[in-house]
């Protein structure tokens, strides 16, 4: 099999990439010293989190001249997200940092005033051309979307990296046109992740890695002229997560369940725990269908010793070789003691998580109690809660909190200091105002405490995205808790996961239109095959919601 290099700079979340060169025939040796560089005929710089913790690892391990020589010999080289940000010459998100200056400029943060910050999602790749038809660039296609997850950016001008011979694609978020990808000569970078990117994202890769990239950029692309060109609609899509809830059943196997209001049991007999299916499976179904990311929730992990937990772990390895879009695994993610009473910590478990194929990691219970302990020492930061130790090491988009609320209702906000709605669905007792409680240990206990208060403080701490269920709404069917999840949003700038209850196609377009949510959850609907993925968004489309769509065969 022909050979790629692979910088291995940091203990980074790398295996999808990974598995993404070996899916287009490749195989990946490990750069481990500066001076193995110059045996790499191409090279791959994947970027995780941070400019400036990435780009001082690599100053620190002397990196930076033998990536430069490998440029300027005009060996294959290409760059990811982070990667792609070190070609420029600074970035606001660490002034004191250089790049390595191949592009000359300097990369600032999005401006969240409008949107939600990081960008996460699928956008555009957009060939700027000069030329009338269309050109080739790196097999990108203007009828694919592809993944992104950044909160720095550079803003593009026109014809301002073109004068120094780049070809340019661009995305738009919220108003801001940014680079989405550069090549010249034998670079290529991207600010999306290929390797999370779907068929779209693998054929990136595959041209990169067998040259006809490079022999073929800017050229005419008589391909795509000769394709019917069907109307793509622009910007970041509306996201579709397919979640899957796992634990062990009575017979010991790791099934997918799904509960009415957070109970997994069989109502028949109210004893055996509903088994739905396979993990691996499904997750490879919902991505032939098209969804744009994948959720596992381990939900008994409250329960189980997590390092015992092994099953999981291999759940993800082999997800994580056939499905090539975003996995978030959840459940168990806190400090804690195994059974042979060592410690371990948070950032431990979450890193075990990403190198068996995870891209985020989703912490529950542990996050109220740290949530708690921020407001309890006057709204400091410790700098030693899982999500502080994990974002610092991942970046914050590595970190989800997932939320499990319940209702409290109340006469008049003035029977409570949490931060109450009015609502629409009076309680039991007609009260018409309500407040949202946070609960630990998939809901088994309920805290004095509100998803506002708890939202903000994950936000201050670096959580990168909410992921938003509701124990009132969860398994019912009935759409979601709008009112919630309008709440939620105009407490926090950092992107919202709309989750719990969708129950048809209907409520996921409700969803969209009647809050800003940013992604859209569903669980149930898909288990019990009600729905296919595919359904719900050529529901959308219909309604002139942006959807990404199938993108054919590699
Ligand atoms: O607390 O960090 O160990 O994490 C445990 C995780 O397990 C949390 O993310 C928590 O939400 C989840 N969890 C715990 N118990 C349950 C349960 O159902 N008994 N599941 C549970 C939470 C919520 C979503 C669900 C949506 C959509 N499930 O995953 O899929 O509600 O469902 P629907 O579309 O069918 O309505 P920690």
């Amino acid at each position: 099999m022909p050979t790629v290099h692979l910088l291995d700079y940091v203990a980074g979340n790398v295996r999808s990439l990974v598995n993404a060169i070996e899916k287009v025939g490749y195989e990946v040796e490990w750069i481990t010293s500066p001076d193995q560089v110059p045996n790499a005929e191409r090279l791959i710089l994947p970027g995780v989190g941070h400019f400036g913790h990435c780009l001082s690892q690599l100053a620190a391990a002397g990196y930076l001249p033998a990536i430069r020589k490998h440029i300027d010999d005009g060996k294959p080289f290409m760059g990811i997200c982070v990667g792609l940000q070190a070609l420029f010459k600074g970035s606001s998100e660490d002034p004191n940092c250089s790049g390595l200056s191949v592009i000359n400029g300097d990369l600032d943060r999005f401006n969240d005033s409008n949107k939600a910050v990081p960008h996460i999602g699928w956008n555009d790749a957009k060939i700027e051309t000069a030329a009338t038809s269309p050109v080739s660039f790196y097999d990108l296609r203007p009828s694919s979307k592809y993944y992104y997850v950044h909160s720095f950016k550079y803003p593009y001008k026109p014809g301002e990296l073109e004068a120094d011979g780049w070809s340019v694609a661009t995305g738009t978020y919220g108003g801001e046109t940014f680079v989405g990808a550069v090549a010249r000569g034998n670079v290529v970078a991207t600010q999306f992740h290929p390797e999370k990117s779907g068929v779209a994202g693998l054929r990136v890769i595959k041209a990169f890695l067998n040259g006809t990239g490079a022999a073929t950029l800017g050229k005419p692309n008589t391909t795509l002229s000769a394709a019917p060109s069907a109307p793509v609609s622009e910007g970041l899509t509306r996201r579709i997560i397919a979640c899957l809830d796992v634990r062990t059943n009575d017979s010991g196997d790791l099934v997918v369940t799904k509960g009415d209001q957070y109970d997994v049991r069989e109502k028949t007999d109210g004893r055996g725990v509903r088994n739905l299916g396979k993990p691996v499976e499904l997750a490879e179904r919902y991505y032939a269908q098209g969804a744009d990311e994948v959720t596992f929730l381990n939900i008994t992990s409250f329960r189980d010793c997590p390092l015992a937990d092994l099953p999981m772990l291999e759940i993800l390895r082999l997800t994580s070789k056939t499905v090539f879009v975003p996995l978030t695994i959840g459940g168990g993610i806190r400090d804690t003691v195994d059974t042979d009473g060592t410690k371990v910590s948070a950032l431990e478990i979450a890193k075990m998580y990403f190198k068996s194929g995870a891209d985020k990691v989703s912490i529950g219970s542990d996050a109220v109690t740290a949530a708690e302990e921020y407001y309890a020492a006057g709204k400091k930061l410790s700098g030693k809660t899982a999500i502080e130790q994990i974002a610092g090491a991942y970046g914050n988009q590595a970190v989800v909190v997932s939320v499990d609320p319940k209702r409290v209702y109340v006469k008049a906000p003035a029977d409570t200091t949490h931060h109450t709605i009015k609502t629409a669905f009076p309680g039991p007792a007609g009260e018409e105002y309500c407040w949202y409680a946070c609960t630990i240990k998939g809901g088994r206990e309920t805290r004095d405490f509100d998803v506002v208060q708890l939202t903000q403080a994950v936000e201050a701490m670096g959580t990168g995205e909410i992921l938003l269920n509701c124990i009132d709404k969860d398994g019912t069917n009935s759409g979601y808790d709008l009112e919630l999840i309008t709440q939620v949003k105009s407490a926090v700038h950092i992107p919202v996961i709309a989750s719990s209850g969708a129950g048809r196609p209907e409520h996921f377009a409700q969803v969209f239109r009647e809050t800003t949510t940013d992604a859209a959850l569903g669980a149930g609907i898909f288990h019990r095959g009600e729905y296919t993925v595919t359904e719900v968004k050529d529901y959308l489309a219909g309604q002139e919601l942006v959807v990404r769509q199938f993108d054919g065969e590699l």
